[in-house]
């Protein structure tokens, strides 16, 4: 913290004294832990003399804090906007549910707080987070919102690899943006995205030990493909991509990333003691067809407005400038043989194979400008464009009748590449990947990837081209993972407050419960893991557990249920125990409800363990917490608790039906049809 504040004092007095020198560049501070705040904020930053350039980041100025997960673990997040502008965050390359992924459907509005929470089940990786608003990604990203995610996992820990956070182990998002006359970023489609930046930083140099140090490379540019080597042609080594590490470190000389893209490069410094090493652009090299190159497009026809007039497309110019100093204690100095184990699906395990055409809308010259689409067909919300059946291996074909390269993402699963126009990828590209730059002109690239763990009917996820330019024209689509079994879950465990010592009781419920199994589930710290003797199961479609002898153990403990019925799994949602000292939760527990039907069209049922009292309140709020309305209750059943509101007025989506009666208050998750 205090090294960073000295670089951040450092860097402000070079910018502002000395335009052209170079800059210390800024490394993020870290996070960690089963809770984090995020706050996505406006903010400044002196990058040349004169104005202050406006920006945008979480918890500061600029970019975002990393994100340091172990994989397994439990992790919840506060994500406050206080932008004036709605926004979301995605959490790029991390296999969460729909819900949790953060896509454009899961708007965080002005003041609000969204709170995913899930399991990191992630292996060891480089992962980032931005926003994913549609049509605003371009401007958020650009304005400086975007962050490292660094998953950590036992079988990395074992290996001989450098791992000291901003010593040896260095994040960097090199990024281009365009600057107007008054110093501030331009937020509007420019192809003079003339402003090289590595972690916020012009123009940016670091110290480096002499000995093997890490490299986390994103490419987190909205356009630009970059060709990366080392000044001398000094060799280094891939280790890692998209989706963590490498079977062997690849001895390379040039990495061609394009945007979206991360890759861990290893490079052995022992021999460079008070030398400088560059890392560089050898943009020169840069295959035509691919935003960077001389040329952008396949042929010399087709080009971009003032594409040619920006002095970093097709050039070769410095990066970063790594001084090494000398090792540090216990260096690492040799790069290993070999690293992870991979398992890719065989091709012949493939279910079904779906294809994918990269087109213009316009043709000739100017196709190469877009907007672009693909199948023919632009983003829209409100279609889902691919539905996926649960746990199926499939193989996308994504063929590019454009004239320049797209690099194209996928939410949720990682994939392997299985070839590029009929060539098995590069050994650098055999490992687990999200993002992949499809060559224009008619190539074809192959992925094989599984979509298991979620499911969800109604809430997508994203696949769409990472030139944020051409996402936010609507080149994406979407799609979900169908739910796998003939039964729905009608009832889900909900959030719970109770006090010391008093019983928790979570509950499950289903449409049809023949020949299904229960398992509930609790995750301390080690991944889910199968609880015995703590739960009972009970009733006939309503399964429960009870939970006795509550503890301040059990606060912030995630607890959920798996149902097992006819080859298929159905996983409910995760309610947290909260846990406090008071009486309060005594009476709160009565305020417990049961929602159905968990998927809305006119109304939704509440049921709850006593009468409602005539003070209570109930409020339908939208999933960012915003307040939607007061809920209009239609029926009224004394005898049973139960209430029936109205929700025909609500547009289709996640809501949450909220009873407040004083200082008790009780929340339950509803999707509305
Ligand atoms: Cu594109």
């Amino acid at each position: 913290m205090i090294k960073n504040l000295v670089q951040l004092s450092l860097c402000i007095l070079i910018t502002t004294y000395s335009a052209l020198s170079q800059n210390q560049l800024f490394i993020p501070d870290t996070l960690s832990g089963s809770s984090m705040q995020l706050t996505i904020q406006n903010g400044n930053k002196q990058f040349y003399p004169g104005n202050a350039t406006q920006t945008m980041g979480i918890n500061g100025n600029i970019l975002a804090p990393t994100l340091i997960l172990n994989k397994h673990q439990f992790i919840s997040f506060s994500v406050t906007n206080n932008l004036t502008d709605t926004t979301t965050i995605h959490w790029h390359g991390m296999h969460v549910a729909p819900e949790n992924d953060g896509g454009p459907h899961i708007f965080i509005k002005p003041g609000s707080t969204w709170s995913p929470a899930f399991e990191v089940l992630d292996a060891a990786s480089t992962h980032w987070y931005h926003p994913h608003l549609h049509h605003k990604t371009y401007d958020h990203v650009q304005m400086g919102i975007a962050g490292f995610i660094i998953v950590r996992d036992s079988i990395e820990a074992a290996l001989n690899l450098p791992r000291t956070y901003g010593i040896d182990d260095l994040p960097l998002a090199i990024q281009t943006r365009g600057i107007d006359g008054n110093n501030q970023i331009i937020t509007s489609h420019t192809a003079l995205d003339t402003a090289l930046m590595v972690n916020g930083t012009l123009r940016a140099f670091t110290q480096v030990p002499a000995q093997v140090i890490r490299l986390r490379i994103l490419n987190g540019s909205p356009e630009r493909v970059y060709n990366l080597g080392l000044s001398g042609n000094l060799t280094f080594y891939q280790i890692g991509g998209d989706g963590g590490l490498l079977t062997a470190p690849v001895a390379l000389t040039r990495l061609l990333i394009s945007p979206g893209e991360r890759a861990e490069i290893l490079v052995n410094l022992s021999a460079f003691s008070g030398q400088t090493v560059q890392l560089m652009n050898y943009g020169n090299e840069i295959p035509s067809g691919r935003y960077g190159a001389t040329q952008p497009g396949m042929g010399p026809g087709q080009t971009i407005p003032n594409y040619t007039s920006n002095p970093l497309n097709g050039t070769n110019f410095n990066i970063l400038a790594l001084q090494v100093t000398t090792a540090n204690a216990n260096p690492v100095t040799t790069i290993p043989i070999s690293l992870i184990t991979h398992n890719p699906w065989p091709e012949s395990s493939a279910n079904t194979t779906r294809s994918f055409t990269f087109m213009s809308a316009n043709m000739g010259p100017t196709a190469i400008n877009g907007p672009f689409m693909i199948n023919n067909q632009h983003f829209d919300p409100m279609v889902i464009n691919e539905r996926v059946p649960f746990n199926n291996v499939e193989i996308w074909e994504l063929r590019n009748q454009t004239p320049i390269a797209h690099p194209f993402h996928i939410h949720n699963v990682p994939f392997y590449i299985l070839s590029i126009n009929g060539v098995a990828p590069p050994e650098n590209l055999r490992g687990k990947k999200d993002v992949v730059l499809v060559p224009g002109g008619n190539s074809v690239v192959r992925f094989i990837t599984k979509f298991e763990t979620f499911y969800n009917d109604t809430l997508p996820y994203m696949y769409h081209c990472h030139m944020l330019t051409h996402e936010d024209d609507g080149m994406m689509g979407q799609f979900v993972v169908n739910s796998p079994c003939n039964t729905t879950l009608t009832e889900q465990p909900v959030n719970l407050l109770a006090g010391v010592g008093s019983i928790a009781t979570f509950k499950v419920q289903m449409s049809d419960t023949t020949n299904a199994t229960y398992q509930w589930q609790s995750n301390i710290g080690f991944g889910f893991q199968n609880l015995q003797n703590v739960g009972q199961y009970t009733g006939v479609n309503t399964q429960q557990l009870t939970v006795s002898g509550v503890s301040l153990s059990n606060n912030n403990q995630p607890f959920r249920c798996i149902i097992k019925k006819e080859n298929c799994e159905l996983t409910s949602n995760i309610a947290i125990l909260s846990v406090v000292n008071t009486g309060v939760a005594d009476r709160w527990q009565k305020y417990r409800m049961s929602i159905f039907p968990n998927h809305a069209q006119d109304y939704i049922n509440i049921k709850l363990e006593m009468q409602l009292s005539s003070s209570a309140t109930i409020y339908i709020r939208s999933i960012d917490g915003k307040l939607n309305s007061n809920a209009e209750l239609v029926n009224n059943d004394s005898n049973t608790n139960q209430y029936t509101v109205n929700t025909k007025q609500l547009s289709p989506g996640i809501y949450y039906l909220h009873i407040q009666d004083g200082e008790l208050s009780s929340v339950a998750k509803f999707i509305k049809l």
